[in-house]
């Protein structure tokens, strides 16, 4: 662990330093006025002193309709010239999500991260080779940051140029890669083409992205790492929000003494209890620039508790299952793509590329799976995979099985997973 102290505290002691935390960031808030302040004075609440952890769930919330109504720096509790850095992210309606970092921030960033790199087993010294995004995306940055804090040797290497990956990947012998889980298949894959040695790697540490273990499974296959899911958003930090452990690979830790989490009905709000999918809902009592309070993410999981084998105490969160406004609705049925991914990995001869394709050229929305064959016959894939998408999610779907290197990779950046056909051109040439 790089900070045991934190990540292996007992329940009772954390849940102190947690209130005490909320308090000061109450305090805060109204202090500084602002959206925030302002919910909270008509809650009724005017100090942090009359707030216990138990309360939190009846405080205000807020969500990503406020950061894009105050864009850009309407948000900041500090003054603008105490911004170090910006990040953010294009998000997914085409808005940027602009977040603001002090230097302390970038301290407590770094320190999460390097929480995430001791989940995958790093020491001072490892080699990590990291793939994720440098720029406004928090990706690159983050684990820049949480590599040189751990002691590290960082490869900055971002996103794409796979054949300049694999050279220095060959070269300098990293025992950890950074990147998406779906340019982890790409490099591997790459890898393999090319004969290439990736064997110094040993663990990989990927996120920004939902993957299921079905994807788990095959990243494994292609490139010789334990593979882990972190979890993170850039309104909250960034990555090093919420970490899987090299030891049990199964539910991510999230750092709860810098990131309260809870988890909640998306319609209703109602907590929900351990175990049940909801909404993830977190506050951010230690960040200067831009603390939060109950931030509705939008990403569903579920929450469990207990000591893990690793020995932190840290809540843990499943995998994301997907997000709020991500569900499909097909025919009256909900899906979300990452269950589809289930379904199409778990498959016997399928590549791990796809992509969904919602067809809403007709009065009646289809849903066209596109996937690729690495053996056997197209017409029996087509076959067996439609009856599994019904029989397992009750989902009638057009799958198709397109030629090797149909689906479009994605090099650099999040991989797109589901694209909507209004008119026009299909978006997955061959379809
Ligand atoms: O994606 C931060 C990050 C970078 C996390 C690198 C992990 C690794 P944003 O660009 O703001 O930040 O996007 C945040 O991405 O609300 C989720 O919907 C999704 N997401 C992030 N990590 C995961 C994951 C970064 N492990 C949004 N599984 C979040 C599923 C994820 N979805």
């Amino acid at each position: 662990m790089f900070d045991p102290q934190a990540e292996a505290m007992s329940a009772d002691e954390r849940s102190e330093l947690q209130e005490q935390r909320l308090r000061a960031l109450v305090d805060r808030l109204l202090a500084v006025g602002g959206v925030q302040g302002r919910r909270l004075h008509d809650a009724g609440v005017d100090s942090g002193a009359a707030v216990s952890l138990d309360d939190l769930a009846q405080l205000p919330t807020t969500a990503k309709s406020d950061l894009w109504e105050t864009y850009p720096f309407g948000m900041l509790a500090v003054p603008r010239e105490d911004i170090a850095a910006v990040h953010g992210s294009s998000g997914t309606g085409g808005r940027p999500t602009l977040v603001g970092y002090t230097r302390a921030d970038l301290d407590l960033w770094a320190d999460v991260v390097a929480r995430s790199l001791g989940c995958a087993g790093a020491r001072a010294g490892a080699v990590v080779h990291n793939a994720y995004g440098y720029g406004l995306f928090t990706g690159g940055v983050g684990f820049h940051l949480g590599g040189i804090r751990m002691g590290a040797t960082v490869v900055p290497m971002s996103g794409g140029m796979t054949q300049r990956q694999l050279t220095l990947i060959a070269d300098l012998r990293p025992d950890v890669l950074t990147c998406t889980p779906s340019y982890a298949v790409t490099l591997g894959e790459a890898a393999a083409a090319a004969g290439a040695d990736v064997t110094s790697l040993r663990a990989g540490i990927f996120g920004a992205e939902p993957w299921s273990e079905a994807m788990r499974a095959q990243i494994e296959a292609v490139l010789p790492v334990k593979a882990l899911d972190v979890y993170g958003l850039s309104e909250v930090i960034g990555p090093g929000v919420a970490t899987e452990c090299i030891e049990a690979q199964s539910g991510l830790h999230v750092n709860e003494d810098h990131f309260l989490v809870e988890c909640v009905d998306p319609q209703t709000g109602a907590v929900v209890p351990d175990g049940q999918p909801g909404e993830l809902v977190f506050t951010t009592p230690t960040k200067e620039a831009l603390p939060l309070l109950r931030y509705r993410s939008g990403d569903i999981a579920s929450l469990s508790r207990g000591t893990c084998v690793c020995g932190r105490t840290l809540v843990r969160m499943s995998k994301v299952l997907g997000r709020r406004d991500d569900m499909l609705v097909v025919r009256g049925v909900n899906v979300y793509p990452s269950e589809v991914e289930s379904v199409l990995l778990a498959h016997e001869g399928l590549a791990p590329h796809y992509q969904l394709v919602v067809d809403r050229r007709a009065p009646v929305t289809e849903l066209v799976v596109c996937c690729e064959a690495v053996s056997g016959e197209a017409q029996r894939h087509r076959d067996a995979v439609t009856y599994a998408l019904h029989e397992r999610l009750g989902l009638r779907a057009d799958v198709r099985v397109l030629a090797p290197g149909s689906v479009p990779r994605q090099e650099v950046g999040k991989a797109v997973r589901v694209v909507t056909w209004s008119e026009g051109e299909p978006p997955v040439p061959g379809l």
